[in-house]
């Protein structure tokens, strides 16, 4: 009799740690669950596009390890904007900042479409316009900040410079967190994409025209998809 409140606790703690490896093995089974996925972009010539922008959109449900930035900086230096190509989420602040010695007057717009003039500096995703003072000697360099507040009709934003017609960049404001920039290689890598179908776009500043989607299935075994773009980019000046 005495022994009877210790059997049953010990039957309460056998209860509770089959339990407990219960949860275990399905949080296990839950990382196990998503996969990676490795997309290589090529040109119309079949050599690496860098500074595409691959987009997913899982079926399944789970967020990237590492969310797009909500802040970047945009440098104008040596009459280019660094980097070429800038890829955030929705709400991003964008910094630019002038680190020539001379003036320049940023505009942003609609890629594909005239930047609408009149809009200034602060939340303007539609269109936007920022005349910055040239850098002088000693002092810091002049900057301005806009804010992506809705990625729009397109994500992708034109940057382009008044006073300087050579000035290109983009901007890429991603609804999707699944969002990758290629590299040198082509390549953009994604981990932990949650199983099931996935559409896949691909977005590139000189692909005018939209590039059909992508299923592919993302599962336990990394997956690889490959993208061909219709052009061949032209190469920025160094
Ligand atoms: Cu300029």
């Amino acid at each position: 009799m005495r022994n009877a409140p210790f059997t049953a606790s010990s039957s309460a703690i056998k209860l509770i740690a089959s339990y407990a490896l219960f949860m275990l093995a399905s949080s296990l089974f839950s990382i196990a669950s998503a996969g990676s996925l490795s997309v290589t972009v090529v040109d119309k010539d079949g050599k690496p596009a860098a500074d595409a922008v691959v987009v997913l959109q899982p079926t399944g449900k789970g967020a990237p390890k590492n969310p797009l930035p909500l802040q970047a900086t945009i440098g104008q230096e040596k009459m280019q904007f660094v980097p070429a190509l800038t890829l955030v989420g929705v709400g991003a602040k964008l910094r630019f900042v002038n680190n020539d010695a001379w003036d320049h007057h940023v505009r942003g717009g609609a890629a594909g479409l005239t930047p609408a003039l009149g809009a200034s500096a602060g939340s303007a995703p539609a269109g936007f316009e920022l005349r910055l003072e040239g850098k002088s000697e000693g002092k810091p360099a002049k900057s301005l900040e806009v804010t992506m507040d809705k990625p729009g009709a397109q994500s992708a934003v034109l940057l382009g410079c008044f006073l300087h017609g050579s000035m290109r960049g983009h901007v890429y404001v991603s609804e999707s967190p699944w969002a990758v920039k290629t590299g040198a290689d082509g390549i953009a890598s994604f981990d932990e994409v949650p199983d099931g179908a996935v559409q896949l776009k691909v977005w590139h500043p000189e692909q005018l025209i939209d590039l059909p989607g992508q299923q592919v299935t993302v599962s336990s075994t990394p997956a690889k998809a490959s993208v061909q773009l219709q052009v061949v980019p032209r190469r920025r000046r160094v």
